[in-house]
């Protein structure tokens, strides 16, 4: 495989599944970062929805963070998903799950007025239920062994366990066994290396400037 380029927003939590991926695969690549309010013109036309993360192999790009990620797996084994194809097919449900639970932390985290967030909040907090309820042991979501579903749920965890930081909240501790799955994956160096550097402050700063009420709740509890 030629080596990948990858294009990244400094805070997409889909780009960073796919870094995730890289980093336990091994796979080097080459990373240009772009503002996604001000998208160049080349990017738009690669990008068919415009949307990050985008790889480039070559002269053919990939798109969506699942399928990027199942490229990956196909072309450099040994294989991060589990043997039998219904078990396969059920993690990358819960694949399609987590993409569903990364929208609803960020529309929870830039709602506007109160109703919208209590709103917001309480759908992620019945999908987290959810999600909880049929997890197993652990430490990873299949057992023993790191698949594509941890990749996909790590930037999850990394944002929300900043949340509870931050907000003083208490959101993974309400769903014990995400906390200990989420504990697992916040110390796995290929978790915490896929982000930039002093990314919890530019997370909170992005937050902060949607000015909306999760950015007021940040404010309060720093003040
Ligand atoms: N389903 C896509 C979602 C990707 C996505 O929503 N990326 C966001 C950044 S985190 C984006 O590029 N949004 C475009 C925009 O904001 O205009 C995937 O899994 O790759």
């Amino acid at each position: 495989m030629p080596k990948p380029k990858l294009i990244s927003f400094n805070l997409c939590p889909f780009v960073q599944r796919s870094v995730i991926t890289m980093k336990v695969k091994k796979i080097d690549c080459d990373v240009t970062y772009i503002d996604l309010a001000n998208k160049p013109e080349w990017f738009l036309k690669i990008s068919p929805f415009g949307k990050v993360p985008v790889v480039q192999i070559g002269e053919d790009v990939l798109f969506e963070s699942a399928v990027i990620n199942e490229y990956l797996d196909e072309t450099t084994p040994p294989s991060l998903h589990p043997s039998t194809a219904i078990e396969k097919a059920k993690n990358r449900a819960w694949i399609e799950f987590g993409s569903g639970l990364i929208m609803s932390m960020f529309q929870w985290s830039i709602a506007e007025n109160l109703e919208r967030y209590d709103k917001t909040y309480q759908a992620y907090l019945d999908n987290l239920k959810k999600l909880e309820d049929q997890l197993g042991d652990g430490p990873y979501f299949n057992g023993d062994a790191f698949s594509l579903v941890d990749a996909a749920y790590a930037p999850l965890w990394q944002r929300q366990a900043i949340l509870d930081d931050a907000l003083t909240g208490n959101v993974l501790s309400q769903f014990p066994k995400i906390q200990k799955w989420s504990s697992h994956l916040l110390q796995m160096p290929e978790v915490t290396q896929s982000v930039i550097p002093h990314f919890k402050d530019v997370f909170l700063a992005y937050i902060r400037a949607k000015d909306g009420i999760m950015a007021h709740h940040l404010s309060a509890v720093t003040a």
